[in-house]
């Protein structure tokens, strides 16, 4: 008969985790399927508390012990077991038990069925739940997770992105090896972004308080966060940003060409004129954010994207033609005042129609 599993290497990143380890190790011995192929790779960052000592004490032939000496990050650790791994998936689980091991049959028949390249364990589809957070650590993480989705088109269509209970291929995790950062504590995020999955599904699980001792993650944890999510996204809003104050100036200089040409085209009919400028600007943006802050997203008709572009200016554009032509008729508003309105309102709301709506990425899952 043939297996009806997959086979996995469970990886297990581990810092000082004595108290969980031996606990975890016979909990998954348990909860594997009976006629699966499995190898289990802890991967400790020379824990003081001597955490690969007593794994290396509860080694047998289907356990692999990584000591690294010089090394911390839990990321860099995940890819470290990737690569010492043998499998076809990997199964990435934390040491605390707050990915309860009961959820790897679930995971392995469902990867088994689907063959699909990530298998992810989920607090956020039906079923799902996290069990012991206070209301306010479950708005940052539902916060943290609209985050990702904003800048990262790969995440947009999964309930729980940021989880760290998933299985991977390895083959596609090695194949792009170079191309991973694993920068931070959110290797799943590396994953769908760089190594291009084709399939993801997701399957419920409870995340569960932590058995013994303490959280590895602190308060800088969410500013690390925040600039990994825009690393990955190429710094996109920062291009995206440059692009706009670019075409600031583009507005200023073509209005300084046009009354220079034209003169009554600045004073008697200055809406005209200032139109005019701020058309140029609409469309240098656009061909910036063609030939760079988007260009690998430039899918669909080249026309519609240009008409969507102008509806996404749209609060920037009125309020500064009001604001200019309103200064120009003398219904006094300082000019700083409602530029610094117009892009406070309209920089959100441009970026956040482009990233969603105009040159939004081709799903693929
Ligand atoms: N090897 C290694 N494992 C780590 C590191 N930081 C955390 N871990 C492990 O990663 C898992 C998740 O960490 P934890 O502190 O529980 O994070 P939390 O669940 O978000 O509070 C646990 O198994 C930790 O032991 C690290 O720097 N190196
Ligand atoms: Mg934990």
């Amino acid at each position: 008969m043939t297996n009806q599993f997959v086979n996995v290497s469970i990886v297990v990143p581990t810092y000082n985790e004595v108290e969980n380890i031996s606990l975890l190790l016979s909990e998954i011995w348990k909860n594997v399927p009976k006629d699966m192929e499995f190898e289990v790779i802890i991967v400790d960052d020379n824990s003081p508390d001597g955490t690969w000592r007593k794994a290396v004490e509860l080694l047998n032939d289907d356990v692999l012990v990584v000591r690294r000496i010089g090394f911390k990050g839990l990321s860099t650790a995940i890819v470290d077991g990737v690569v010492f791994s043998a499998k076809d998936y990997v199964l990435v689980i934390d040491a605390d038990l707050q990915h309860p091991p009961e959820y790897i049959k679930n995971m392995v028949f469902e990867a088994s069925r689907s063959d699909a390249d990530v298998v992810i364990g989920s607090r956020y589809v039906k079923g799902g739940h996290v069990e012991g957070w206070s209301r306010t650590r479950l708005i940052i993480s539902k916060t943290a997770t609209l985050i990702a989705k904003l800048f990262l088109p790969s995440t947009r269509k999964i309930a729980d992105p940021m989880s760290g209970f998933f299985m991977v291929k390895r083959k596609i995790v090695i194949e792009n090896l170079t191309k991973l950062n694993p920068y931070g504590f959110k290797i799943l995020l590396e994953i769908l972004e760089r190594c291009n999955p084709q399939k993801v599904i997701e399957v419920p699980y409870v995340f569960k308080p932590r058995r013994y001792g303490k959280s590895k993650l602190g308060a800088k944890t969410i500013i690390q966060y925040i600039f990994h999510v825009l690393k990955l996204s190429g710094w996109r809003p920062f291009k995206f940003a440059l692009v706009g104050l670019a075409g600031v100036g583009v507005n200023l200089g073509i209005l300084n060409l046009i009354g220079y040409l034209t003169p009554l085209l600045i004073s008697k009919y200055f809406a005209v004129g200032s139109a005019i400028a701020i058309e140029a600007s609409v469309i240098f943006n656009f061909i910036l954010h063609e030939l760079w802050t988007f260009r690998d997203r430039r899918f669909g008709n080249v026309f519609t994207r240009f008409a969507l572009f102008h509806v996404s200016s749209a609060p920037a554009i009125l309020i500064q033609y009001l604001s200019s032509i309103s200064i120009k008729y003398g219904l006094a508003m300082n000019p700083f005042i409602a530029q610094l309105i117009g892009i406070l309102i309209g920089f959100p709301f441009n970026y956040v129609f482009s990233e969603l709506g105009i040159w939004k990425r081709k799903s693929v899952y």
